[in-house]
């Protein structure tokens, strides 16, 4: 008899097309799944997102069991179970002898340098195959980099719509322009009431799980129930309909904007299901392309949307993978506090950060503007320690792994990696918070003080930031205009910030202090 082969599919491998699932024998080899407690502590995830992942994985096996495939799987109450990808590797090439193993390269370097030792330890061949499921393969990247096509976002970008020819005609970017951005900067009307989500209800599966990460992870941050997240392919492919029928085509023009009571505005929500292997990056930006061309969304929502997963997230996995382990290492703003606890309680009266980390506990969700110019920008303004704002980000979102959450808060964000990612830091004062969302309404502070107790911290935060990193940021060119305005300030007025920041910031270990969280919204 021809001996089995292992193929190891891992939770964010949830896709059919997988690489190391082609060529599968279902008479001769065997699916490995394992649910493993390391891998919901490595940082301690959201209840939702461990839920969410345990339910896709058990629901991925069924319909690989369904097609007759043998799946050799693993529950996290099995009490044989070793709780790590090592351990549960090496108890199934005990249980199959198999030939070899294999499997297709993860998303995390953490757990690239523990499969690089398999074959060794387990006394097996690893077959290691590329992960196909992005436009631009790790080594394709590497190479534009050579060729210097890949110094900023935009310019990859570019280089990605000729070679898929996506949002293209005659050679041309659709709509005449390759970037419709400066249109979707609109804060959200007074009236405007984006579409009830779709939410899906939990089956005996997921009921399981539900029960089982109660009962072992109910300690995480973040609310269990209400779960409402698909947990299969034909989820992910309804959530994907109703995002492009109900909300792309407002997408664009909102997409900046934040509401409070709003949790998803016209966001499509499918970051979970699209970094599991439930939905695949082409079809995702051919639905959207198909919609515009029928004439059902304007450019400015499609080009907007197709940017941030055919430009920003292949050029974010592209800067991980050729740039780690160092990437993870630097701290170009010598930034050092600790990661205020506020981040964890959400018990602040700052009404945006209070509104933000509420949604992200209710949801393990919060949309690009409220992880970038909420709780990103705070931790940059308040120099917090890029590895521990890492572990939160990592820790708190659904669609969170190291590749595509490292870059965006150690560069985009935190600017620790000396503007590899963007070329300056998206640092703002209360102004910006107050002109994209309500949140300034209502809020302990106000946006329009600059000094005081009323002041917004955001204000005295931002000047105290350029005043401390003057030295590393002045010769910035883009940093002109903010470090002119601070020039022509008078020292008592400079010193008087400093005075505010240095009090603000010396305060923050003691919060929790106020304001509990707000309400959720109703979900229908
Ligand atoms: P939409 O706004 O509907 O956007 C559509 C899709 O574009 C997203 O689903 C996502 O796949 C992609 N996308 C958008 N922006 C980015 C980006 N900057 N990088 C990569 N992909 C992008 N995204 C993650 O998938 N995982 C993360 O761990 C993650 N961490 C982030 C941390 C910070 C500090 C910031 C600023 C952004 C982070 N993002 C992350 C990017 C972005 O915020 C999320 O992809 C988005 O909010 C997911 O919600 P959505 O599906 O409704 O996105
Ligand atoms: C995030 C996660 C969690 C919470 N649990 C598991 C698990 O039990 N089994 C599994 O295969 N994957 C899990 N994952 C996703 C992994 O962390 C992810 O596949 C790796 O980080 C990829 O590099
Ligand atoms: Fe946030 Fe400042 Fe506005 Fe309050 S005033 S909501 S702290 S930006």
């Amino acid at each position: 008899m021809t001996q089995t082969r292992l193929r190891f599919v891992m939770g964010d491998q949830l896709t059919r097309d997988l690489s190391a699932l082609a060529d599968i024998d279902p008479g001769r080899d065997v699916v490995l799944m394992v649910e493993v407690a390391a891998e919901a502590r490595y940082v301690p995830h959201h209840q939702q997102k461990i839920a969410f992942l345990l339910s896709a994985m058990r629901h991925f096996a069924e319909s690989l069991r369904a097609e007759g495939i043998r799946v050799d799987y693993v529950t996290l109450d099995d009490p044989a179970n070793s709780h790590s990808f090592s351990g549960e590797l090496a108890r199934a090439v005990l249980r199959h002898a198999p030939a070899s193993i294999v499997i297709t390269e993860p998303g995390e370097w953490r757990v690239w340098q523990m499969m690089r030792g398999w074959a060794d330890a387990l006394d097996c061949p690893v077959d290691i195959r590329a992960d196909d499921r992005f436009f631009c393969a790790r080594a394709e990247f590497a190479a534009l980099a050579k060729a210097r096509k890949t110094g900023r976002m935009e310019f990859f970008y570019r280089e990605m719509r000729r070679r898929t020819g996506i949002l293209m005609r005659a050679g041309g970017p659709e709509g005449g322009q390759w970037n419709f951005d400066p249109e979707n900067r609109k804060s959200l009307p007074r009236g405007l009431r984006p579409p009830a989500r779709q939410r899906f209800a939990p089956d005996a599966i997921t009921r399981d799980v539900l029960t089982l990460v109660a009962a072992r992870f109910g300690d995480h941050f973040g609310d269990l129930r209400p779960f409402g997240w698909g947990v299969t392919r034909a989820d992910a492919l309804q959530a994907l309909d109703h995002f492009i029928t109900d909300c792309l085509p407002n997408f664009g023009d909102y997409q900046d904007a934040m509401k409070s009571g709003e949790d998803f505005l016209y966001h499509s929500l499918i970051s979970p299901y699209l970094n599991c292997g439930l939905l695949t990056a082409r079809e995702v930006c051919t639905r959207a392309e198909a919609a515009y061309l029928a004439g059902d969304a304007p450019i400015n929502a499609v080009e907007g949307f197709v940017r941030q997963i055919l430009g920003w997230r292949e050029f974010v996995r592209g800067v991980y993978w050729t740039e780690m382990p160092g990437y993870a290492q630097t701290n170009h703003l010598n930034a050092t506090r600790d990661l205020p606890a506020l981040y964890w309680t959400g018990q602040t009266p700052m009404r945006c950060m209070a509104d933000c980390i509420g949604t992200t506990r209710r949801h393990a969700y919060a949309h690009h503007i409220q992880r970038l110019m909420v709780t990103g920008n705070f931790a940059l303004l308040a120099g917090v320690d890029p590895a521990q704002i890492e572990e939160w980000y990592l820790a708190v979102y659904a669609d969170a792994y190291d590749w595509v959450e490292l870059p965006n808060v150690h560069g985009m964000v935190m600017h620790a990696d000396g503007g590899r990612l963007g070329s300056k830091p998206y640092a703002a004062s209360g102004a910006y918070i107050d002109r994209m969302s309500d949140y300034c309404k209502g809020c302990a502070f106000d946006p329009k003080i600059k000094l005081g107790a009323r002041a917004c911290p955001f204000n005295y935060l931002y000047w105290n930031f350029l005043i401390e990193n003057a030295a590393i940021l002045s010769p910035n060119p883009r940093m002109a205009l903010p470090y002119r305005t601070l020039a022509k300030m008078p020292p008592e007025q400079r010193a008087a910030i400093t005075h505010s920041a240095a009090a603000f910031l010396s305060g923050l270990p003691a919060w929790p202090k106020a304001a509990a969280l707000p309400d959720a919204p109703e979900l229908t």
